[in-house]
């Protein structure tokens, strides 16, 4: 069975469609209206193997806060979704990945508690058009709404966009690991027999 999600979220301040395939082929079809979060997220496809489909748009006339915390909020109400009971998955991911001069690990606990550590000096406010201190914002409202344990750690890096590539392929990878099921594993990897 194929793990899919589906989220159609309409408030006064954005509106986002938004489906996931866990076990895709890392197909994206992304218009979130924030260009450089299309790339991270066409990123985190790509490199999870997840196939994810975005149409959002928002107030973003005012800034693009309310936008990027709610798409936020709609990845992790469909991952939710899509993982069901969790049966047979890895649970855990780790991964450090070189981005040129950027070093960044991540690490997953598809524990059922949100939490977020996060690390990262980015170096520029801006990246384009993008406001850098709204991935915390992103990841916290994914976190928080996943039900997903995530640390990310910035170890070193100068390029601002180098940086935030290295999070989001690095979150891929670790996700792309804990999401894994082991054909093997019955159940959850859990002595309270639930991962919610
Ligand atoms: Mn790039």
């Amino acid at each position: 069975m194929r793990r899919k999600g589906e989220i159609s979220r309409k408030t006064s301040e954005t509106e986002i469609n938004l489906s996931i395939d866990l076990d895709g082929d890392g197909t994206a079809d992304l218009a979130t209206s924030i260009p450089f979060l299309d790339h991270m997220l066409n990123l985190f496809a790509r490199h999870s193997g997840v196939n994810l489909f975005i149409r959002g748009q928002g107030d973003t006339h005012i800034d693009d806060h309310h936008l990027a915390e709610d798409l936020g909020i709609c990845l992790g109400e469909a991952v939710k979704k899509a993982l069901g009971d969790k049966g047979g998955i890895r649970r855990y991911g780790a991964v450090s990945i070189p981005m040129d001069e950027t070093l960044c690990n991540v690490a997953v606990d598809i524990s059922g508690r949100p939490y977020l550590v996060y690390h990262s000096s980015l170096k520029d406010r801006r990246i384009g058009g993008f406001d850098s201190s709204l991935l915390r914002e992103f990841f916290k409202a994914f976190t928080d709404h996943a039900g997903i344990t995530l640390h990310i750690n910035v170890l070193y890096g100068r390029n601002t966009h180098h940086m935030a590539e290295a999070i989001f392929k690095a979150f891929a990878h670790a996700f792309k690991e804990a999401v894994t099921v082991e054909r093997k594993m019955s159940g959850v990897l859990s002595t309270k027999g639930s991962l919610d």
